[in-house]
Order: structure tokens, then C-alpha cells, then sequence
């Protein structure tokens, strides 16, 4: 794309290094063949430059699918790791280096070792939202859109869940007749929306049906009219006849949204909800990453093919 003097003088500083930016991303794109990938909870301005948007495992498995030979992760580190766990001969960039999910951080392998020994006869479930090791110690892995499918097809009734709380009771309460040992995590964000909160957003807007993430508290859950991961909320907004809408997720979700349904009135439950490291990536990184092949992820190859059995258990079954 050639911006004309005359044109450039007419728009707005900022949208002027946006198109530049692209400009130099297509260019450093072809010349290393590589592809974007953004989360949905990273800002407009990184989604805009990704060739494809969504949650954790749809984007492995784009970069899994494809030939590019670098994949630029404009995520958090633990989803950088599930896409070089599944694509290990691929170089895969994180565009910032420090940023990690404290909720994966809440549960390292030797941590998760000395549970197993505790609970010697329970399948261990790792939510996605972990680190690679973890995922190397635990038996399948999960997301929040197959959370509930993946404990029920699990023969064993004694499950050991890693690391979201919140999740968790949530799948206990969808498949009671299993025994679910919770580990103690939460992500800081869900976590921090109360009941409260929802139920005075509801008497603001009488009208908006409420539609919560599993890793919300489950009393917020209790508020919910309907309960999804990030896939499933914005199929659900875009999809449904209603107007209003009350998010209860990170903001890009409801950013997102409000590009994608013209009319729909979509609210954040809490204007808290904003994850700081999934906003560390910006477009100059993004560039840099392209130039200088940083930050590449790189794993233990016994932890590559450990990882990798318990995601593709997952896969198998969902
Ligand atoms: O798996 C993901 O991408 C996350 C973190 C949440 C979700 O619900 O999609
Ligand atoms: Fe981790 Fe929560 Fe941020 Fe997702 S929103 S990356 S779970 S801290």
C-alpha cells in the first residue's frame, strides 16, 4: 500500500503509523514467511494486524495447519508454548517476552509432582491456561469451551483440576458425579467481578441478558444467563436476536464485539476487567518481533513430547 502526500496529510497521526506499520509487517511477513496470530483479549490495534483472531487452541491449530515457518504469538506466554508444543519444528515469536498469565503461574510441575502423589488414582486435568511443564505432568489438557465434555469422557470419577478454581466447581457443578480435587488458582481478572457488581449492572440495564466466562466466581456464574468461553460469548452476542448485553470477560471481548454487532448495546460487567499482559504487545513489537525474530519460544524436547500427548488427548476427544 503507497500513501500519497496529499491522502497521508488527511488522516490522523496515529491511523498513519497504523498503515505503516502494516505496510512494513506485509513486507517482513513475505520475506520470512511468516503469520500473525492475536487473542481475542489483545487490543484492536494487535488484532488488526493478525491474519486470524481467536482463543488459545483455535490459534495452535491454525499455526499447527499451515506452512508458515514463523509464527508471531501476539498472546501470553502459555499459549506461545501450546503453539510451539504442537508446531515443534516452526520458530514461534512472543512479540513481548514478559507477558506471562498469573493464573498459569499459580502451578509449576513440582508443585503439581507432590498433589499427584497425594491423589495417586485421579486423572489430572491441565487447563490450557498452564504452563508447558504442567501440561507435561498432567494427564489431558482442556480449554474453557471443552471443559465439561472432557472430564465427562473421562472413565476415571476422581479428577484432579489444574489450575482454575473457578473452572473447576464450574465442571463439578455440570458433572457432579465426578470427585473434582480443585487447585487453588484463579485468574486475577474473573476473579475480581463480584455478584454485586452484576446484579447493580442489572438494575442499570434491566434489559441485558448477563454472559459470563467459566473462570468468573461461581456466584457470578449463578448471575449468568448464559456461559461460554471467548469463542462460544461472541458466537452467542453475535447470534442471539436480543440487544443488550452484559460481559462478564476481558475487555477485547467486548471490543470485539462492539465492531461486530452494529446496534447491540455490549457492556463490560466491570470496568476492571482489563488483563495488563495481554495488553503489553503493541504493533512497534510486533514489527520488532518480525526483524529481530524475538522473543522465540524454545522448550525441552522431552517436554515438547510430553505436552503434546496431553494435547492431542484433548483434540482427540473434543
Ligand atoms: O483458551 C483461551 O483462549 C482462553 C484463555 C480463554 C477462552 O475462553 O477462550
Ligand atoms: Fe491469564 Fe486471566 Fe490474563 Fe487470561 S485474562 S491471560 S487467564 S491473567
Amino acid at each position: 500500500m503507497y500513501l500519497s502526500r496529499r491522502y497521508a496529510k488527511m488522516i490522523s497521526p496515529k491511523r498513519r503509523s497504523l498503515m505503516l506499520y502494516k505496510q512494513e509487517i506485509e513486507k517482513l511477513k513475505k520475506e520470512k514467511n511468516a503469520v500473525i496470530v492475536a487473542h481475542s483479549y489483545q487490543t484492536l490495534e494487535v488484532q488488526d494486524l493478525a491474519d486470524v483472531v481467536g482463543d488459545s487452541l483455535e490459534l495452535s491449530r491454525y499455526c499447527a495447519a499451515g506452512n508458515a515457518g514463523t509464527i508471531v504469538f501476539c498472546g501470553v506466554l502459555f499459549m506461545a508454548e501450546s503453539a510451539k508444543i504442537l508446531s515443534p519444528d516452526k520458530k514461534v515469536l512472543l512479540p513481548e517476552i514478559d507477558a506471562g498469565c498469573p493464573m498459569a503461574d499459580m502451578a509449576d510441575a513440582k508443585a503439581l509432582r507432590e498433589m499427584k502423589k497425594k491423589h495417586p488414582d485421579a486423572t489430572v486435568v491441565c487447563y490450557i491456561n498452564s504452563s508447558a511443564e504442567v501440561k507435561a505432568e498432567s494427564d489431558i489438557c482442556c480449554t474453557s469451551s471443552n471443559a465439561v465434555k472432557i472430564v465427562s469422557s473421562i472413565e476415571n470419577d476422581k479428577i484432579l483440576f489444574v489450575p482454575d478454581r473457578n473452572l473447576g466447581s464450574y465442571v463439578s457443578s455440570m458433572v457432579p458425579e465426578k470427585e473434582i480435587i480443585l487447585w487453588d488458582g484463579f485468574c486475577p481478572i474473573h476473579d475480581r467481578l463480584t455478584a454485586k457488581t452484576v446484579r447493580e449492572m442489572k438494575v442499570k440495564h434491566p434489559k441485558a441478558l448477563v454472559v459470563a466466562h467459566p473462570e468468573c466466581l461461581p456466584e457470578v456464574l449463578a448471575e449468568a444467563d448464559y456461559i461460554g468461553s471467548t469463542k462460544r460469548i461472541i458466537e452467542y452476542v453475535v447470534e442471539s436476536s436480543e440487544e443488550e448485553f452484559i460481559i462478564a470477560t476481558e475487555k477485547g471481548v467486548v471490543d470485539r464485539l462492539e465492531r461486530m454487532t452494529e446496534g447491540k448495546r455490549i457492556y463490560l460487567a466491570d470496568n476492571r476487567m482489563l488483563c495488563k499482559n495481554m495488553k503489553k504487545t503493541t504493533p512497534e513489537k510486533v514489527i520488532d518481533a518480525l526483524r529481530y525474530d524475538r522473543y522465540e519460544i524454545t522448550l525441552e524436547k522431552e517436554v515438547i513430547d510430553a505436552a503434546a500427548g496431553c494435547l492431542e488427548r484433548m483434540m482427540e476427544l473434543s
